[in-house]
């Protein structure tokens, strides 16, 4: 790895804080008016999590919502990513059900705080968490004509109870997910799958794409709607965020490179949510993927992909590590593309982490394409960290080491590459709620002591913060 130049720093409105997302930290599942969110009852039957556990009380962020923020103060941050549970702002979620004054009233405050601390509010409308209630009505993400309507009333409610103080909106949070795990894989909420041991129903051959297609168009409509009746008078920036680890050839052979490549130019660099991702940017669909669903994929019509083309203001960027590409295999939610970490000559490309899918390797970091980008999650879960005692967990030197390599990469990349990248956030500010992992895989720079909700800094924050502190343009704060 090369070093960057120490003496230069990234700009003073170089936005970055940390991430987390409300399912993931809230709890308070049954209180002040909330309705029930797809991931409530998913979390809570057999064999969904790892560790059996569910999404109840999590950590506990609905009641310790001001000693959070208060941490946040001291790391001194200068935003914070977290997302809106859309059953707390609407019970049942749709278009013509009630509005919950205690939900609004609740992230207001939240808002209200944070500003108070000269903390910017970065907000996710949808992290995943859809109101269990229009699942049951009409199939969620399913149902076209449904979901764009209510998801579009949902980010109205939020532009008008919110808009006046946040000036940085995320639409959805990684469509891939929501399509391939939630309809495809099966192992996220609402866990429909072709697999008859994950569910009875579902179809895994065409759900996946059908929801993805309904998510693009809510994102694209919302955006529509903010960009024509909010932006003028608000003044604030909307996107999407995509999951996109980045991807290398395994060797040298024309298919590998071909497959690395191929997957790199349907996904616009980013091959893992190539399907879902490609037409916000290009408007339509790539070609590899065209091939390969035929009359699955469905299909825009004019109008609908006026809208969603350029429905962007940046790229959201979710990114954890790089996958070496190989053509072949029989998985088409990687474009039949089989991901390795095991290079040619047996050696690994970085060090493990406690999840399957992640390694660490910050050369892969610097390899992106020139839009505005807010890089919105990049983290490390140490291994067997919540095998540890809290003090040994504290130290946590791979996720250090991760963060070392990131930042530099990052430098790197604004500093020398010239690329456009205006915020950076780890995931995530504390321990929590890894959806099907449970409360095992912990990605935190705060270790979260699920016995008492303490919270306790691990070594990564406080590398984190005084990087920031040593490498960003000392200012004002942005507003
Ligand atoms: C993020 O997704 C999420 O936004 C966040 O909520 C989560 O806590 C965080 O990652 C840490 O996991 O082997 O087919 O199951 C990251 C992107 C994409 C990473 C799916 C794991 C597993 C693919 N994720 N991937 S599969």
């Amino acid at each position: 790895m090369t070093s960057t130049d120490v003496t230069k720093k990234l700009p003073k409105d170089f936005i970055w804080g940390f991430a987390t997302a409300s399912f993931q930290i809230e709890g308070s599942t049954n209180v002040d008016g909330r309705g029930k969110s797809i991931w409530d009852d998913f979390s809570k039957q057999p064999g969904k999590t790892m560790d059996g556990r569910d999404g109840d009380v999590a950590t506990d962020s609905y009641r310790l919502w001001k000693e959070d923020i208060a941490l946040l103060a001291q790391y001194g941050v200068k935003s914070y990513r977290f997302s809106l549970s859309w059953s707390r702002i609407i019970p049942l979620g749709g278009l013509d059900d009630p509005i919950n004054p205690q939900g609004i009233a609740f992230y207001s405050n939240f808002i209200d705080t944070l500003l108070e601390n000269d903390i910017i509010p970065f907000v996710t409308l949808y992290h995943w968490d859809l109101p269990q209630a229009l699942h049951d009505r009409y199939g969620g993400w399913l149902n076209k004509d449904k979901i764009v309507q209510d998801y579009v009333r949902y980010a109205k409610v939020c532009f008008e109870a919110f808009g006046d103080r946040v000036k940085h909106w995320l639409t959805i949070n990684e469509p891939w997910c929501i399509s391939i795990l939630g309809y495809g894989r099966g192992i996220f909420a609402p866990g429909r799958s072709s697999d008859r041991t994950k569910s009875p129903e579902g179809d895994s051959s065409t759900e996946p794409w059908i929801v993805g297609h309904n998510v693009i168009l809510s994102h694209a409509y919302a955006v529509k709607l903010y960009r024509e009746e909010f932006k003028a008078a608000q003044g604030g920036q909307i996107g999407i965020t995509l999951n996109g680890d980045w991807s290398m050839p395994y060797d040298d052979s024309p298919q590998n490179v071909e497959a690395a490549q191929h997957a790199l130019d349907v996904a616009i660099a980013i091959h893992q949510c190539f399907i879902l991702q490609d037409p916000i940017y290009l408007g339509h669909y790539p070609d590899y993927i065209k091939q390969m669903l035929r009359d699955r994929l469905p299909v825009f019509t004019l109008e609908e992909l006026a809208v969603v083309k350029g429905s962007s203001d940046f790229y959201g960027m979710n990114t954890y590590t790089t996958n070496l590409c190989r053509a072949g295999g029989n998985d088409e939610f990687q474009g039949f593309v089989e991901y390795t970490f095991s290079r040619p000559d047996g050696s690994q490309l970085g060090t493990q982490a406690h999840c399957a899918w992640l390694q660490d390797y910050p050369e892969g970091f610097r390899y992106r394409y020139n839009l505005p980008i807010y890089v919105t999650e990049n983290g490390f879960a140490v291994k067997d960290e919540h095998m540890k005692p809290i003090e040994e967990a504290l130290q946590d030197n791979d996720r250090v080491n991760y963060f070392k390599g990131i930042t530099n990469s990052l430098k790197g990349a604004v500093l020398e590459d010239g690329i456009d990248v205006r915020a950076y956030f780890p995931w995530s500010f504390v321990d929590n709620f890894e959806w099907a992992d449970g409360y095992i895989t912990r990605f935190g720079v705060t270790y979260v002591d699920y016995k008492t909700q303490k919270r306790y800094p691990k070594e990564s924050a406080k590398f984190f913060i005084k990087w920031c502190g040593e490498n960003i343009e000392a200012g004002e704060k942005e507003a």
